[in-house]
């Protein structure tokens, strides 16, 4: 009876969406190098490659592009300003461009590496419940909006139990600078099954046991 309460009690858990209306929470890391990750986090969009500016690396998310650019005019002062430590391709948001991430499973964090950061640039996050929050100049890079070509930071969003499906990077100039798309490792479809399956199994078990003991 208590572990099939228990059960119950984690199945109800994760049944129930979390209704957190936060803006999410800004941390900046890793000055100056592009490539370390959060811990619990994976790498979904590195923009390595200008044939395939929109490619992922993970399954269950897309990219998609109105106007913004990788490979294209990468170091050229007044459209895209480079990203300290990063000698790879990047994504370069222009003025009245977006670029937008769309992910099928909820995500509780994300991250980005970006450089220059203007006053101009905005991220804004949608997800289950309503929730919707857009970020602008100083509130995505702690304060600093001096455009420096020599700034380079990773950014954290922390949703803080919000489920966001969609996140949309937008400038209104040039340019907003970032690579690196990271986010929190989430369970595979399959491993959800798995996990639902063995509560429903537990409980048949239960339920046998009962059985045989009203018997006996
Ligand atoms: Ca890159
Ligand atoms: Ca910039």
């Amino acid at each position: 009876m208590q572990l099939r309460n228990t059960l119950f009690a984690a199945a109800a858990m994760m049944a129930v969406a979390t209704a957190a209306s936060a803006a999410p929470v800004v941390t900046l890391s890793n000055i100056g190098d592009p490539n370390t990750l959060p811990a619990g986090q994976q790498l979904v969009a590195d923009f390595n490659n200008p044939e395939d500016p929109t490619a992922v690396l993970l399954s269950g998310y897309s990219l998609t592009f109105a106007g913004a650019t990788v490979g294209q005019g990468e170091g050229q002062s007044g459209y895209s300003g480079t990203l300290p430590g990063d000698a790879s391709h990047y994504l370069t948001v222009p003025g009245g461009a977006k670029a937008t991430l769309t992910s099928n499973r909820a995500l509780t964090n994300f991250s980005l590496y970006m450089g220059s950061p203007d006053t101009y640039n905005s991220i804004r996050f949608i997800g289950d419940n309503g929730y919707d929050f857009t970020l602008s100049g100083a509130q995505i890079s702690a304060g600093y909006v001096g455009q420096s070509w020599d700034w380079g930071q990773r950014i954290n969003f922390n949703f803080g139990g919000a489920n966001v499906k969609q996140i949309v990077l937008s400038s209104g100039s040039n340019s907003f600078e970032v690579d690196n798309f990271a986010v929190a490792a989430v369970p595979e479809p399959a491993t959800w099954a798995l996990m639902i399956m063995g509560f429903g199994s537990a409980g048949a078990m239960l339920r046998r046991r009962r059985t045989a003991s009203a018997i006996a």
